[in-house]
């Protein structure tokens, strides 16, 4: 038939939607990585934001049963178009909530597996099961052409069989295929091998659990749909699919995470996420499932990156002698009604780091570049796991330096939602950095001391650098004369020494500790104090030095949600509190202390000076207090000292809100009041970084 009039404003108010669309979906991105899981998403509890979502069925012994029912829903499209549908759900999850692909059925090697079918549809409808084998049937009415069938309205009929070969499969209508297949009826069938549900095969196609993918590709025709929902014709002649889905979703919003709001019907996403592959920490690689439901075949590649297949329709690829051929594709097609598995580990071959290996040439300087839309998922930074300038306007939906790839149909045709690109049969590759986000002090604060030299920069860039970031507890003077017997001393200002608690200050070789009148200049003190000379006159004039300092240094942009922080120190101590070259500490080493503002406590007061409540303790390793960043080898003097702490819970106690969003602000204590000697001391930092993992 004739494309109809009422198709054609559709297509105009496509394109007029399209933009508003858009935006909103990228804008939502960001804004979903805030929200848990959504009610009504068709999910099961507990499902993950990402990969592969399993509906659970129910197992009994070795038996694993699974309910489904076919209904009529309607799927979103990028473009604020709808598609009428048809469909599998369980019954058991979210209520039988109306989803698009039907539910993913996963199941073990050897298990005996029952698929109950309850069809709602007003026509007649089978189940098939490529690849399974002596599938038997009960209830249900007529034999159809290739399966039972359940009857119009209400009919009912079950398959079994026995989970065979391992792989990945499809499942699908057996009747009437060219319209049923195409109105939806289809759907993943996941078996696992016995020997481990980490495996995709046999030993060598091991993979990491949490990285688990299903990519389930489809086409349509969406005139198709609407003479279905309409009850007029349609003539199969004329087939011209303009809607190319994975997972059920159009690009972009195969980007969203399983169980977005914005899709309610469309429950699974298709984001890939890795990290650099890492022989001890990240060793596994991820597994790609792929699956062709529809009736085009589809060349599928991610750009710049190359996976391994490892099967071919639910048999691994084998060699004539039995040993795994596994081969490296770019691009691979996906044949119609085939399924292909891939593992993906990505290498980080060059390791370019703005510090220690810069590239070769430099990138182009920022204003000199121009982004689409003015939005973009580029950091503005080349370089994994760091962020740059963007111009002025340009929106960046990106965390942390983090680096995304196409990954797509690249039948371009297939690449667009309803002829207008890019969208349709497309996905990104998402690449953290190693470990998760990284990210470096955006801004210091000195709340116990004096800038001695440097600035937040120097505590950027890896610890690799000469740069640092140093501090000197705070000196004044004492305007007049000390005398023997002085429990209350005047001093030329109070800036810079702590405003509460009682501490500890130096004048000539007396240590005295202030135990009143912090945050003014008339001071009550404790006179020779750890092991100092006892009270003893000072001249007009002499220096009164604390003996600690305090700065904290602040990340910015870490997205609520986010999990498993750690954060990095990296510095030293020195003698000297001027010079440019420093003195190595080889006695009464500074006790140094590293906390983090739990922004729960007190809110932004308590973590606003040296001694407010809200700064809590880092947890080992290592143990607090230490000599953390002390110079202890007087054979080599400055050497820097690292630790990395990792935050128990969640963190979100430790991302600000409101006005403080998305700010960790981490404190740097060092104090020398050990007796003898309790010097004058300098604290150096070379790296204050944040490592977390982004929602
Ligand atoms: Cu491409």
């Amino acid at each position: 038939m004739s494309e109809p009039a009422t198709a054609r404003r559709g297509k105009k108010a496509t394109m007029t939607h399209k933009m508003w669309r858009l935006g909103t979906v990228l804008a939502l991105a960001a804004g979903s990585l805030l929200a848990v899981a959504v009610h009504g998403s068709a999910l099961p509890p507990g499902a993950p934001k990402l990969g592969m979502v399993c509906t659970p069925g129910t197992v009994s012994g070795a038996t694993h049963i699974f309910n489904l029912e076919t209904k009529t829903g309607y799927i979103e499209t990028p473009d604020g178009n709808s598609v009428f549908m048809w469909s599998y759900d369980d019954p058991g999850v979210d209520a039988g909530h109306f989803q698009s692909p039907g539910p993913v059925l996963c199941a073990t090697q050897g298990q005996t597996i029952v698929v109950n079918l309850t069809n709602h549809l007003t026509e007649a409808t089978s189940l098939v099961f490529p690849g399974q084998q002596a599938i038997t049937t009960s209830g249900g009415a007529a034999d159809g052409l290739l399966a039972r069938e359940a009857a119009a309205s209400g009919g009912t009929v079950s398959y079994t069989f026995t989970a065979g070969n391992p792989g990945t499969y499809l499942y699908e209508s057996g009747s009437d295929v060219a319209k049923q297949v195409e109105m939806g009826l289809y759907g993943a069938l996941i078996i696992r091998p016995s020997a481990g549900a980490n495996l995709a095969y046999g030993a060598t196609s091991q993979f990491d659990p949490s990285r688990e993918y299903l990519m389930l590709l489809a086409d349509m025709d969406p005139f198709l749909h609407h003479a279905i929902e309409t009850g007029t014709t349609y003539d199969f002649n004329s087939r011209d699919n303009r809607y190319f889905t994975i997972n059920g979703r159009s690009f972009p919003d195969t980007i969203q995470d399983n169980g977005s709001g914005l899709l309610p019907n469309q429950p699974y996403g298709a984001l890939v996420r890795i990290q650099p592959n890492n022989p001890t920490t990240n060793a596994l690689p991820a597994l790609i499932r792929m699956v062709n439901a529809g009736v085009d075949n589809h060349p599928f590649h991610p750009h710049g990156n190359h996976t391994t297949q490892i099967a071919q329709d639910g048999r691994q690829l084998t060699s004539p002698g039995g040993a795994p051929a596994f081969t490296e594709h770019f691009g691979e097609t996906i044949g119609a009604g085939a399924t292909e598995d891939f593992l993906l580990r990505w290498d980080d071959t060059d390791h370019w780091d703005p510090g220690t290996n810069p590239l070769p040439v430099p990138p182009p300087n920022y204003r000199d570049v121009t982004f689409k839309d003015a939005n973009t998922w580029y950091s503005g930074s080349p370089y994994l796991g760091y962020k740059g300038t963007l111009p002025a306007g340009t929106t960046s939906q990106n965390i942390c330096g983090e680096w995304y790839f196409p990954w797509h149909s690249h039948a371009l045709n297939e690449f667009t939602n309803f002829d207008e690109g890019f969208g349709g049969m497309g996905t990104l590759l998402r690449v953290d950095p190693p470990g998760g986000c990284f990210t470096t002090a955006f801004s210091t604060a000195i709340v116990g001391g004096v800038l001695k030299s440097g600035s937040v920069s120097a505590l950027a860039v890896g610890g690799t650098d000469a740069n640092y970031y140093q501090v000197n507890p705070r000196t004044t003077t004492r305007p007049t004369a000390t005398t023997a017997g002085q429990g209350t001393i005047t001093v030329a200002s109070a800036a810079g020494f702590p405003t509460s608690g009682s501490y500890y200050i130096r004048i000539d070789n007396e240590v005295m500790q202030v135990t009143g009148g912090q945050g003014t200049t008339t001071w009550t003190v404790t006179r020779g104090q750890l092991g100092t000379a006892p009270p003893v006159s000072h001249a007009a004039g002499a220096t009164v030095t604390a003996l600690a300092n305090d700065w904290y240094g602040s990340f910015s942009g870490v997205k609520a949600g986010s999990t498993n922080l750690k954060v990095t120190y990296q510095g030293k101590n020195c003698a000297n509190t001027t010079g440019t070259t420093c003195t190595a500490l080889t006695t009464n080493l500074p006790q140094q202390t590293v906390k983090i503002c739990d922004w729960t406590i007190a809110g932004a007061t308590g973590c606003s000076s040296a001694t407010s409540a809200g700064w809590v303790i880092l947890p080992a390793p290592p143990t607090q207090p230490q000599a953390v960043g002390s110079d202890n080898d007087p054979a080599t003097p400055g050497p820097d000292l690292s630790s990395t702490w990792t935050l128990p819970g969640s963190g979100s106690h430790y991302i600000g809100t409101g006005t403080y969003n998305g700010q960790v602000r981490v404190l740097i204590h060092t104090e020398r009041w050990t007796a003898p000697s309790p010097t004058a001391f300098s604290t150096w930092g070379n790296l204050l970084a944040l490592t977390y993992d982004a929602p």
